[in-house]
């Protein structure tokens, strides 16, 4: 066995103890992994591309069916415990991770799949609140593990859509399906090429030689329910119904080009064009990346992705001073290929391609000059691509 594979194992075994001491029964253990973006962020609500992975941290959830209506869940990291009826059903205020598990849930119900009450124990290794999709880990666990246990036959796409629904309705955050779908479909050493306005998606290799994935932690939590993620896709829906008037058959930011947004956009409102502005280079850059890719031109890429930063940072407006210092101070180090914010934004981490040689001086380096000038100390990850939901023990 791998080390990667060892340490899953010895997380779910963990999971497995946990459930043996809070309940009775044998459970399942569900894996659902965080995920990473290479390029392509704020893409996937406005019908664009994404190129996310699943990573080697993840949430863990071991569970038993019950012969009752209860759910009970136990978050065995917080140390703290949950109950509630099937027939009760509803997203709970003053706890938050209850939420992503009882959002899936609820879309069982919503499709009229029997259900019977469970009791659950969850693990995870993704840290919240870094842009890591902890929250969509958790509702793919629970929605693939409720499929297992209830024999329901659930194409995976289905899930993943049925997992990002949860999102918006137990967390309030409207996503795009980018989370939830790398976590379902991911696959060991690839990215996910995903056409969010389609859903086709091609998975291509990304094994780089001698390059490793490193992601710097801010410690900035941030948290999109508190309303810019909201108000982002508010802005670029504003602009395809400006646009729309004149052209009807533009239903999102993907059929777009900049010249629409200089006639119809940017007369209107500065800010929303230079909102919408981004999304339109966004979408084009991620196509660029891609071949990019193809040739093995990882340098190409690298100035792409720092190209993002400067769009998320300066047109998009959803970086912070946190995020901008950590990519400044990588920007013009030759081990380092690419580099910028990821994720919803407000915080969380950025994704840097360090040459593997470079890379622990690099830590220590950042580490400390972060810690000099903002107090707080960063984490830094070092990860690998992984398999999306699976099971694996039983
Ligand atoms: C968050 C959302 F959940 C995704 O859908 C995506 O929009 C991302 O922010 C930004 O690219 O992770």
């Amino acid at each position: 066995m791998d080390e990667i594979n060892k340490a899953q194992q010895e997380i779910a075994e963990r999971a497995t103890k946990k459930f043996r001491e809070a309940f009775k029964g044998d459970p399942i253990v569900v894996r659902s992994p965080g995920r990473i973006n290479i390029i392509g962020e704020h893409t996937d609500y406005n019908g664009g591309f994404v190129l996310p992975a699943a990573i080697d941290k993840a949430a863990y959830l071991a569970i038993a069916l019950r012969d009752d209506d209860e759910i009970h869940l136990v978050a065995a990291d917080l140390d703290e415990n949950f109950s509630i009826s099937l027939n009760e059903l509803k997203p709970v205020g003053d706890v938050s991770w209850p939420n992503y598990i009882l959002g899936s849930v609820a879309q069982f119900v919503k499709k009229e799949i029997a259900l019977k009450g469970f009791n659950a124990v969850l693990i995870s290794d993704v840290p919240i609140g870094a842009g890591l999709s902890s929250s969509a880990a958790v509702e793919c666990a629970t929605t693939y593990a409720l499929s297992e246990l209830m024999h329901t036959n659930l194409e995976r796409l289905e899930m993943v859509k049925m997992s990002q629904t949860a999102e918006h309705e137990y967390a309030g955050v409207m996503c795009g399906i980018m989370d939830q779908f790398a976590s379902m479909m991911g696959k060991q050493d690839h990215v996910i090429k995903l056409d969010c306005r389609s859903l086709q998606y091609d998975y291509v290799p990304f094994k780089l030689e001698g390059i490793k994935i490193l992601l710097l932690d801010t410690n900035v939590k941030h948290s999109l329910a508190s309303s810019e993620y909201n108000t982002r896709r508010k802005e670029c829906s504003q602009a395809v119904s400006w646009i729309k008037e004149h052209e009807p058959r533009i239903n999102s930011l993907r059929d777009v080009t900049e010249e629409m947004l200089d006639k119809y956009v940017l007369p209107k409102d500065k800010l929303i064009d230079k909102r919408s502005r981004f999304i339109v280079q966004e979408i084009n850059r991620l196509q660029r990346a891609c071949e990019d890719l193809q040739r093995g031109d990882i340098k190409s890429l690298g100035r792409k992705m720092f190209a993002t930063h400067d769009g998320l940072s300066k047109m998009y407006e959803v970086s912070c001073d946190e995020l901008d210092y950590m990519v400044e101070f990588v920007r013009n180090n030759d081990a380092v290929i690419g580099a910028r914010m990821m994720g919803g934004g407000f915080g969380g981490c950025t994704i840097n391609l360090v040459k593997e040689e470079a890379m622990d001086a690099l830590i220590k380096d950042i580490s400390l000059q972060y810690l000099k000038h903002f107090g707080k100390k960063p984490d830094a990850y070092i990860v690998s691509i992984s398999d999306g939901t699976s099971r694996i023990l039983s």
